[in-house]
């Protein structure tokens, strides 16, 4: 089905908007950026073997099929270094600095250092835990086929890995910020819900509430942090897969705020760095009640079921 959404200003023509009834409509092919091509001030842009190895990796997604088995990938001693290192100091810092949902979920990956983990084979712990899957990417997609992919239980995620100069930190969407970032919370089947509940709301939804929508998904699903028996624990992926950021946030510097998704969401880039502030929910029922509500204002009558 379809809906007439409210057309550019620079254009008098009103776009169609399709509202995809399964994840095979749900087009993963329009990458926006991160993909194989790198800009100017990313660590590995004058690094033509790291270029060449992200082409071959972002060609895999472009290929795969939803339903089909996602291809493994051969990574190099470089990279599972990479991975070995982003994975042992982040382990240093969850018991203290991650959510309780997050640590509890974590075991059922069993990440190890010495091995980078097959999308596929995490994709079927996940399915077994919360019915979510993973489908490969080939960088930043567009926000409506991200959030649209969200409404049916799908991740889409990247499969090649950080530069090796950086692995503290990275802009952009990597495997380990996938992986260690993402996964694990999306095993729990209440955040699940919430980000599921994201997902609904961008059906069918118009450029003004996608882009808010991109924006609620980033200070929660992204970068959101939880209050813990007085405390503030990191359940944002972008937080949960850079030891340099998960160390920043728990010096406390960062300012902090209510999370409320009907207020206007602040400004937001890749190009930030580390947060100067954090939205903190209450508890995750509590965020899945504010976004069911919020979805509901914007789609009165539809929910997930
Ligand atoms: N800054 C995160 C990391 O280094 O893992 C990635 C954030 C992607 C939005
Ligand atoms: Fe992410």
């Amino acid at each position: 089905s379809t809906a007439t959404a409210p057309s550019k200003a620079s254009s008098s023509v009103p776009s169609i908007i399709k509202i995809p009834r399964s994840i095979h409509e749900v087009d993963n092919g329009k990458i926006l950026g991160f993909g194989a091509e790198l800009s100017e001030d990313h660590p590995g842009f004058h690094d033509e073997a790291y270029k060449q190895r992200r082409v071959m990796i972002a060609n895999i997604a472009r290929q795969h099929e939803v339903g089909e088995f996602i291809p493994r990938i051969d990574y190099t001693p470089e990279e599972v270094a990479v991975w070995g290192t982003a994975l042992s100091k982040l382990k240093a810092l969850f018991p203290s600095h991650a959510c309780a949902e997050f640590n509890a979920a974590l075991p059922k990956f069993n990440f190890r250092e010495d091995e980078v983990p097959q999308l596929q084979d995490i994709s079927e712990v996940l399915q077994q835990s919360s019915g979510w899957q993973v489908r490969p990417v080939a960088g930043l997609m567009h926000p409506r086929d991200f959030l649209n992919g969200l409404a049916f239980k799908y991740f889409h995620s990247t499969q090649y890995m950080r530069h090796a100069s950086k692995p503290h930190y990275t802009p952009e969407p990597d495997v380990v910020h996938e992986l260690i970032g993402h996964v694990p919370m999306l095993a729990n089947p209440t955040f699940a819900e919430m980000v599921q509940a994201i997902g609904v709301a961008s059906l069918g939804a118009d450029e003004k509430q996608i882009w808010h929508l991109t924006k609620v998904y980033w200070y929660t699903v992204e970068f959101g942090v939880v209050r813990e028996a007085g405390e503030i624990k990191a359940f944002g992926s972008g937080i949960l897969s850079s030891f340099g950021e998960l160390e920043h946030m728990g010096q406390g510097r960062a300012e902090l705020a209510p999370f409320d998704p009907f207020s206007t969401q602040p400004k937001m880039s890749y190009k930030d760095g580390y947060q100067r502030r954090y939205f903190v929910l209450d508890s995750f029922q509590t965020g899945l009640d504010q976004l069911r509500q919020f979805a509901a204002s914007i789609k009165p009558g539809v929910s997930a079921r």
